[in-house]
């Protein structure tokens, strides 16, 4: 948009940039930032507007970008351009990722480039390496407490590495999608260790406190995020003899963003992975960019505003790189980090979609998917240019983050619902098959999440104790419905490494005295390739697991309505067992699949009359496009087996062909 004051603005800060920059040819760079200048001025006054070094800090600002701009490599302007002109690529149902550890999945970054076959064999064309960047050894966070955002941590690699991987992996069509911690640093980093010797530049970093005057009045609303290992939101430092904010661990310095060279380094930080050749960030925390005394300190306005001015700042650098959101909060706070705005995302395109995650558990536990469909009904609209990355598990707890007012309108009374399904996936229920444990267990609040491997707590481990072949059975039936839900629902299936095979929670982490606080290394596996062999053996849960999902991917890359536009409808299948929606095409309407699932361990059948006469539908001529067989059909009703799910289409003749 062209504005006056910000345009002249502008010209005055492209005469005073460094010379080095002015010189250069930055033609696309231009019009980008044309395009954007007049939004990031906004913002960037909004937020810091009254500060006295507000202009040389704009100019920073602007020099940041460019000189990112001019380091980019030619390949990825050209992927920029590119993607550019098809803008909508992300939300192609060809897409599929997994979140894996570099060290637990193949040692290193070399290792992770060598096993690319297996994921390709899977049909992984999107590669999440989880956190890279230099940590200290134990108070690590499982990399989540960065010590230097510019190397990558010599215990997995170099930058060479991440290079060489992120070129191996496009070679294939795979993209990477790294890291991005934005709200803290470990107390390791430079900046913390130059704060505790006294400067105030660095000091300025972080919330550091005299006494406890703040941070009182602070914690009176601020939830605890690890009360049992990290309770308080508040840190002593000995040698500064001061009091720091670290919201998670307390090795963990939250940063300071009402200071705007605090952003526009961690902006630099951005454009220097998005320079790596990543293709998405994946931004950690970002609910808890912003703090204010009196809230929660979670999804506040600001906090949207720094998120918008970091993509508007890399649209200008990067365009062609995604942000996804990881703001594991309230239902109707999550879609807010796709940016309020009518069609496109002004804040990050994909966002983990946890609220269909603790769903998906729900339904499992109670064999009942009425909260399902009522939390789903409940989510707000998504942007059309926005998707959800869809995931049953990942190298976090469980939070069975659902709204209470859905509960009730389910039927359950709050509390006492979350409490049995702790109890439930921690193995306390009687009827249990589940072998979790309960994380960050909060005796003030009552509060509980859930820590186990997608297989232990999906009845593998249990089974396979006893050595009961139905048990089994049953168990994997269950890991694939959970599969088939996250593949057909719209968004990007995201897996996490080993659930593939079957997985089962890893108990060595006890042994570690780095890890015996946190239980959610229970499920960041070592990647156990022997047990990987076995998919090539027929009958195996390794095999069953690996084939099934391999399958249902293959299925799903060639199923146009299983791209997210925004084209899912529920269906009320007057059945409290099944989940079933509508998936349309919006390009061909005719090729709408119906999708059926059964969450009770015995058979259950739908009325196909309440589908109406919806687009014609010819029950006679089902066939479900996973298997590729007839579903079972009695009269006008269809048979779901238990834990069953159809991909169902009526196998008319393509019209558009005559
Ligand atoms: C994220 O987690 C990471 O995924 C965790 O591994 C880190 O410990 C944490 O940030 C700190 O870097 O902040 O918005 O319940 O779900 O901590 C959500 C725990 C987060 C996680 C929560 C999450």
């Amino acid at each position: 948009m062209y504005e006056q004051v910000s345009h002249s603005l502008l010209n005055e800060i492209l005469d005073e940039v460094k010379s080095e920059i002015r010189d250069r040819d930055l033609r696309h760079f231009y019009t980008r930032l044309g395009a954007n200048f007049y939004v990031i001025h906004q913002l960037f006054n909004h937020l810091y507007g009254k500060r006295e070094d507000f202009r040389e800090q704009l100019i920073r600002l602007v020099e940041v970008m460019a000189t990112r701009y001019v380091q980019r490599h030619v390949s990825l302007k050209q992927l920029d351009s590119e993607r550019e002109k098809d803008h909508n690529w992300f939300l192609s149902q060809e897409w599929v990722g997994m979140a894996l550890y570099a060290d637990g999945f193949a040692d290193n970054l070399q290792g992770v480039e060598s096993k690319l076959h297996y994921l390709q064999e899977l049909g992984i064309n999107m590669l999440h390496v989880m956190p890279v960047m230099v940590c200290p050894e134990g108070a690590s966070d499982g990399g989540y407490a960065v010590s230097d955002f510019r190397n990558v941590d010599p215990r997995v690699g170099s930058l060479d590495a991440i290079n060489t991987l992120s070129a191996s992996a496009r070679k294939r069509g795979m993209l990477l999608i790294l890291d991005m911690v934005l709200n803290h640093t470990s107390d390791q980093h430079e900046w913390a260790q130059r704060a505790r010797a006294g400067e105030q530049k660095y000091q300025d970093y972080y919330y550091i406190f005299d006494n406890r005057d703040v941070p009182d009045m602070f914690e009176e609303t601020m939830p605890e995020i690890f009360p049992e290992s990290s309770p308080g939101n508040f840190t002593w430092d000995e040698q500064m003899q001061k009091w720091v904010m670290t919201v998670f661990n307390s090795y963990q310095w939250d940063l300071d963003y009402s200071n705007p060279a605090v952003f526009i380094e961690m902006l630099d930080n951005n454009l220097f992975w998005a320079n790596q050749g990543a293709d998405i960030l994946r931004l950690d925390a970002v609910a808890f960019l912003w703090k204010k005394i009196g809230t929660t300190c979670q999804n506040e306005r600001e906090a949207h505003l720094i998120l918008q001015l970091m993509k508007d700042c890399c649209q200008v650098t990067a365009p062609g790189v995604l942000f996804i959101a990881e703001a594991i909060v309230a239902p109707v706070e999550i879609a807010k980090y796709f940016g309020e705005d009518a069609v496109i995302a002004k804040e990050c395109e994909i966002a983990y979609n946890a609220t269909y995650m603790a769903l998906l558990w729900d339904a499992l536990a109670t064999k009942n998917t009425q909260l399902l469909r009522q939390g789903i009904q409940s989510l707000p609209t998504k942007l059309d240019r926005a998707t959800w990355l869809n995931y049953l598990r990942c190298h976090d707890d469980i939070g069975l983050g659902f709204d209470d007012a859905d509960i009730v309108r389910a039927g359950y009374q709050p509390l006492a619902h979350r409490q049995f399904l702790v109890d439930y996936f921690t193995g306390q229920y009687d009827d249990s098959i589940a072998r979790g444990q309960p994380f960050g267990v909060n005796h003030k609040t009552g509060d509980a999440r859930i820590s186990g491997s997608l297989a232990s707590l999906a009845g593998l481990e249990s089974a396979m104790e006893t050595s009961d072949d139905l048990e089994i059975e049953k168990s994997v039936k269950v890991i694939l419905l959970l599969h088939s839900m996250i593949c057909s629902f719209g968004g990007i299936p995201l897996l996490y490494y080993g659930d593939e095979i079957g997985t089962l929670n890893n108990y060595g982490y006890m042994q570690d005295d780095n890890k015996v606080g946190d239980n959610r290394w229970m499920h960041r596996p070592n990647m156990d390739w022997e047990k990987a062999e076995r998919r090539h053996q027929h009958g195996t849960p390794e095999q069953q697991i690996f084939d099934g999902l391999k399958k249902m991917i293959a299925v799903r890359k060639g199923i146009p309505a299983f791209a997210d536009f925004n084209n899912r409808e529920l269906v009320d299948a007057e059945n409290p067992h099944l989940f079933v929606f509508w998936r349309t095409d919006p390009f061909m309407p005719l090729g709408s699949i119906l999708v059926v699932c059964n969450f009770d361990d015995s058979p259950q059948y739908m009325d196909l009359t309440v589908l109406g006469n919806r687009g014609m539908f010819e029950y006679g001529n089902l066939r479900d496009i996973f298997s590729g067989e007839s579903p079972r059909l009695f009269k006008d009703q269809l048979v779901v087996p238990p834990f069953h799910f159809y991909w169902l289409t009526d196998e008319r003749p393509d019209v558009s062909s005559f």
